[in-house]
């Protein structure tokens, strides 16, 4: 088969309904939950501010638009390699250097919602992966590997999306060894339903932050607060991610999607 007569095929089924295309993307504006870094170690990314220009009235008669004051790394957003120091040298690790070739590919879909449903600070280990995998088909070179854990069923509550208490947050993510793995299969990046593509106890393991830091030190992407991961397959969608084209950006706001087989 070409890939004329693949993408000609695909195009009547998207038109069809044959093909399902599915939102991966949660709501943007003032109640998108937002990270909480610790005082003495940071600076935090501003609350998302939508303002109204105009709406047919006398700033603008007959249009309505808004301007927004957002940071790189709200939402349902894309982690580019520069965002880390592990992967500040990339050229091509911006938001507008990125090669659009490598943003949408087959994702592999690790199911991990009965494990945080009993314990929110769950770590996916690479034995778990490597279990998947025995069940599920091998993770292949390009391909993204996303973790569901159900979490952003939480997102409509700060709160309970940061899940935090006086020991800090407990949100599920992976661990080191499950990173290490998952960039030896060649993964072109990683994607969590949390507040960010780590766990909530991240911050102290070595490396801290592993998945910041390990895959954007292979050039490689990062997903966080990805949503609907339940109306995915273990494989066989394919996922589509495409960051704002901000020049020198670390990140991005995403419309996250998938086109996935009918059912
Ligand atoms: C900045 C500092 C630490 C972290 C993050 C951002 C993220 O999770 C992010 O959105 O990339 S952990
Ligand atoms: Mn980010």
């Amino acid at each position: 088969m070409t890939s004329a007569t693949l993408l000609e095929d695909l195009g009547a089924m998207l038109l069809s309904g044959g093909v399902d295309v599915v939102d991966l993307t949660g709501p943007l504006g003032p109640d998108t939950p937002l990270l909480k870094l610790p005082p003495e170690l940071a600076v935090d990314t501003p609350k998302i501010e939508i303002h109204r220009i105009s709406e047919y009235d006398k700033d603008g008669p007959f249009w309505a638009w808004n301007w927004l004051k957002i940071g790189e790394h709200s939402g349902t957003h894309f982690d580019a390699p520069h965002h880390w120091i592990t992967g500040k040298d990339y050229p091509d690790g911006y938001t507008d250097t990125i090669p659009m070739q490598r943003l949408i590919a087959p994702v592999n879909v690790i199911d991990c919602s009965a494990e945080v449903a009993k314990d929110p600070d769950f770590l996916l280990t690479a034995d778990g992966v490597k279990a998947w995998e025995a069940e599920h088909g091998e993770i292949k070179s390009g391909e993204w590997v996303v973790m569901r854990s159900d979490w952003y069923k939480r997102n409509d509550d700060e709160a309970k999306f940061l899940n935090a208490d006086e020991n800090g947050p407990h949100s599920p993510g992976p661990d080191v060894d499950c990173i290490e793995y998952v960039l030896s299969k060649g993964a072109i990046g990683w994607g969590n339903e949390c507040i960010g593509t780590d766990a909530g106890k991240a911050g102290g393991m070595t490396p801290p932050f592993p998945a910041h830091n390990l895959l954007h030190a292979a050039n490689r992407y990062g997903l966080a607060s990805l949503c609907n991961l339940d109306k995915l397959p273990p494989k066989g969608a394919i996922l589509i991610v495409a960051p704002l084209k901000i020049v020198n950006g670390t990140g991005s706001p995403i419309r996250a999607l998938a086109l996935a087989p009918k059912g």
